[in-house]
């Protein structure tokens, strides 16, 4: 029985539909790569981007699973930023991931570090530059600069979590209920449940996981518990949206946690006509961006770039991308201006170079309460 094959066939990726799910033959021959490179250590860092995603998460942690169980090399999951989405803490705490935030000198201890979901250079890392890297499991863009003694990128797959779940599968362990919820849970938030950027490689995957997933606990994480910052920045993220041909933007100040710039980018794009969505907020000192669209080849990443500038590092996917912008030095005043002016860019890439008068989200029309009529 041969599985339809959908519309895109990706030429990059060998056509492996009518194998079963746990035997693909390339990740096979790169986990006994990849276990060759690592045996050697002494004990190994796992460090994802900073503000870690599910798919980062579940990637990581199944690394760990696979070195600690098949090595016995210690590992550690670190990570730079902060996870402050209540869903990511969510899946921490009830699948008992442990992954702490780590700092350069931390990072710095350790002989090897594998990135995962991410390369050197990118800017979303802690990893210093002079740092060398052992290790590098990624699905986005491989860049020029990315060197690593094992390298494993697939840009035609949809989250890492997917690559992790081949080198499962092929490892012959044992699979965790946990472990198979965390990638089931990576790759279908990654992809908006297949939605987004799947690929057949990424449908494998989750159909794999499927039976072993907790549905419960899955269910329990995809609808945490919110606390008020959350619906406050939401609030003020609908109060300070503007809207321009179909794009839609807007900007949140100082954020406690660098997640929520994501979000609110996800949230906006749901509004009706819209097909681009951008949000940008202050995390320490730099100034998040984040953008989504609904275009299946809306080359995202190279919008962000062009939006955050050259000195600037962004990066992404055809759509859902994030960029950088570094605000030390200066004043909030300043802070917030440059803010606006990475609306205004973004605006203007969207008008094509002219810009028009955007309009606001919430107009102050008068309004009757209970009036729900829209606006023409
Ligand atoms: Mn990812």
């Amino acid at each position: 029985m041969k599985s339809q094959s959908n519309r895109t066939n990706r030429k990059a990726s060998p056509d492996l539909s009518g194998l079963p799910a746990s035997s693909t033959f390339i990740s096979q021959a790169k986990l006994e790569e990849l276990l060759a490179t690592v045996s050697h250590c002494r004990s190994l860092l796992i460090l994802t981007h900073d503000n870690p995603d599910p798919d980062a998460i579940s990637a990581a942690s199944c690394l760990r699973y696979i070195i600690s169980k098949r090595l016995g090399v210690r590992t550690r999951i670190g990570y730079g930023g902060i996870i402050g989405r209540a869903e990511n803490r969510a899946m921490l705490s009830l699948l008992k991931i442990h992954a702490t935030k780590v700092t350069e000198a931390v990072i710095r201890r350790y002989r090897s570090v594998a990135l995962i979901d991410t390369q050197p250079m990118t800017g979303n890392n802690s990893l210093p530059h002079d740092v060398e890297t052992l290790v590098v499991i990624d699905h986005h863009p491989l860049r020029k600069s990315t060197r690593a003694a094992f390298l494993d990128v697939r840009p035609n797959y949809g989250a890492s979590a997917s690559i992790l779940t081949e080198y499962l599968f092929a490892s012959g362990l044992d699979v965790p209920g946990s472990l198979a919820t965390a990638l089931f849970y990576g790759i279908a938030s990654e992809t908006q449940d297949l939605g987004r950027e799947a690929s057949e490689a990424d449908k494998r995957a989750y159909l794999a996981l499927f039976p072993k997933t907790n549905w419960k606990i899955l269910s329990r994480i995809r609808r945490p518990p919110l606390d008020r910052m959350h619906f406050a920045y939401m609030a003020k993220a609908i109060a300070n949206a503007q809207t321009y041909k179909h794009a839609i933007a807007t900007s949140l100040g100082k954020v406690e946690y660098a997640d929520i710039v994501a979000e609110v980018a996800e949230m906006l794009l749901g509004l009706k006509r819209i097909s681009w969505s951008l949000c940008t907020g202050r995390y320490k000192d730099t100034i998040l961006v984040s953008l989504r669209t609904s275009r299946t080849k809306g080359r995202a990443g190279t919008i962000a770039r062009r939006v955050v500038g050259p000195s600037n590092t962004a990066g992404g996917h055809d759509m859902i991308a994030g960029g950088q912008v570094d605000c030390s030095g200066k004043t909030e005043e300043e802070r917030d201006q440059m803010e606006r002016k990475i609306i205004e860019t973004f605006f203007r890439i969207m008008g094509k170079q002219e810009l028009g008068e955007p309009s606001k989200l919430l107009t102050e029309e008068k309004k009757e309460p209970g009036d729900c009529e829209s606006r023409r």
